[in-house]
């Protein structure tokens, strides 16, 4: 690990080299220091992150700014979320090995992580958004899921652990306050943060006066505050994937905290729903928008299935924690108890999965951080026109939630949604 620099600065492609040449884990993965090309390449909403080139190879430098960068110093933030970030990297990366970057420093005081670059990855949004195609995707962030979400709960890790890890990531007000206003409570009322795409003006007063909409925020809301299963991502959009064609990673787990399980699930699907609505709006070129379309909810069906599977196999195997049930199910002989259990446990995620999704369509579309899939839209008329299939999809998701059987119901929806056949 780093030692403690001095004070607290940010860092610039210029003075980079010199402040971290010192760093063994630098010199040995990047070669000298003469060698050094940076740029920084940040395009999200909070920190710096800068790729070091050397005549050994390429690392990532990610630091935290004291404000949120989408708004500048007008929105003072404070630098520990780079500690939450490192400490998630460690957790999600051990619960799912290979899945995520490998961290090679820590610097608390410079709020700056040091880690693997990856590449040729393609931030997933920009992928969907080439219309690039994924052989394994749905089924490496399906397992991802199923790892990282099993393994941090009370299904696994003892009590001393889980609620040991329950404290350190509590203390994530900042963050997960952010989450709570802008994606549960902001789009719902009238707020100086929210914008949306010209056209929208109805749309957006409607969501505002939907009763039923606003009262299924408030329960998400809820049940993000109040959940405590697990170690979530906490915001897992596509623009938190970087993927090849063979190989997905997950990056960006800043917002770390423990919650529903349904939460990483549903912004994941959320989010790709937006990218299949975003389809017809994005130029054709070489791609057939509407077989892609079909390619990204196939891609959601796999998640989800990819994650029920693994789920099961977790619970069959690794199902060591306290709220598994086998003390009173196979410690009274009764395995067939276990399978009920589990069937309820998937059955409550599944809901709160579309719960969840259908909120983060809404804030994406309504609140202050859009999804860059349909921010590619150039025609602002086009993209009302996407973007208001949209909203009525996550209307029907947030507020119909108990009401769908199977991940092909969903599907179905999107796609009469979107004026497409039914398969
Ligand atoms: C001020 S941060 C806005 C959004 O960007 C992050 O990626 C999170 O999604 C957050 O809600
Ligand atoms: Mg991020």
């Amino acid at each position: 690990m780093l030692e403690r620099l001095p004070a607290y600065r940010p860092l610039t492609g210029a003075d980079l080299p010199l402040r971290l040449a010192h760093r063994s884990e630098m010199t040995d993965a990047l070669g000298p220091i003469t060698g050094w090309r940076v740029r920084e390449i940040g395009d999200g909403n909070l920190n710096l992150v800068f790729v070091v080139e050397g005549s050994r190879g390429a690392l990532i430098v990610k630091q935290a700014l004291p404000y949120a960068r989408v708004v500048g110093e007008g929105w003072p933030l404070s630098l520990a979320r780079a500690t939450f970030e490192f400490h998630a990297l460690t957790r999600l990366g051990a619960r799912d090995p290979g899945r995520m970057p490998k961290v090679l420093a820590f610097d608390e005081t410079q709020a700056l992580i040091v880690m693997e670059h990856l590449t040729p990855h393609l931030i997933l949004r920009r992928g969907l958004i080439a219309g690039e195609c994924y052989d394994d995707l749905g089924r490496h962030l399906g397992h991802y899921l199923a790892r990282t979400l099993f393994r941090g709960s009370d299904l696994h890790l003892g009590p001393a652990r889980r609620k040991a890890d329950t404290a350190l990531f509590c203390a994530n007000v900042e963050l997960t306050g952010i989450t709570e206003d802008l994606v549960f409570t902001d789009p719902f009322l009238d707020h100086p943060r929210n914008r949306h795409t010209p056209g929208l003006e109805r749309e957006a007063a409607h969501v505002r006066a939907d009763r039923a909409l606003t009262l299924a925020a408030c329960e998400m809301k809820a049940r993000f505050a109040t959940r405590s299963e697990t170690l979530l991502h906490g915001d897992l959009h596509t623009g938190s994937v970087m993927a090849t064609a063979t190989d997905t990673r997950v990056i960006d787990p800043e917002f770390a905290v423990y919650g529903p399980m349904g939460f990483d699930v549903g912004a994941l699907l959320g989010n790709l729903f937006l990218a299949f609505f975003a389809q017809p709006g994005l130029p054709a070129g070489s791609v057939d928008r509407a077989a892609y379309g079909a390619f990204i909810l196939d891609l959601a069906a796999t998640v989800w299935a990819s994650f029920t599977a693994e789920f099961s196999a977790l619970w069959h195997s690794e199902r060591a924690g306290m709220l598994g049930g086998r003390d009173v199910f196979e410690g009274q002989g009764d395995p067939r108890g276990a399978d009920l259990l589990l069937k309820a446990r998937l059955g409550e995620i599944w809901e709160d999965t579309l719960g969840f999704a259908g909120i983060e369509m809404h804030r994406r579309i309504l609140g202050l951080a859009h999804a860059a899939e349909l921010e590619a839209v150039a025609d602002e008329r086009v993209r009302a026109a996407c973007e208001r299939r949209a909203l009525k999809a996550g209307r029907a998701l947030a507020v119909g939630r108990t009401g769908f059987a199977r991940m092909a119901d969903v599907c179905a929806l999107m796609l009469d949604l979107a004026g497409g056949a039914r398969p």
